[in-house]
């Protein structure tokens, strides 16, 4: 994926979910769900220390309202970050919501 920045140690990049039409298979074209037009979506390459900023995009034609979670992926150390408390929840309320009074949320993993 393009790095948008150009001081060095630092990493700007986009990233659009879209729908788009590709060729999976040879001579096949799909409609698919797509981040930058590809499938799978291009990779990000870093190096540890890096300062990283991604811009993300979701045009995809649905409804996002949900909840969701965050968390880390490092190979083999997975477990271990997110039973020390790496996670977190991600809520996207949907257009028109309104806030309840007295409404709590917990995040358990
Ligand atoms: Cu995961």
């Amino acid at each position: 994926m393009a790095n948008l920045a150009t001081e060095p140690g630092v990493v700007n990049a986009a990233l659009i979910a879209a729908p788009a039409r590709v060729e999976l298979v040879e001579g096949v074209e799909s409609d698919v769900y797509a981040c930058n037009g590809r499938v799978p979506g291009p990779t990000l390459e870093l190096r540890e220390g890096d300062r990283v900023t991604i811009r993300f995009s979701f045009t995809v034609p649905m409804g996002t309202a949900g909840t969701y979670w965050y968390h880390p992926h490092p190979h083999h150390s997975t477990g271990s970050q997110v039973g020390r408390g790496l996670y977190g929840a991600v809520v996207i309320r949907a257009a028109g919501w309104m806030r309840r009074t007295g409404a709590k949320g917990t995040c358990y993993s």
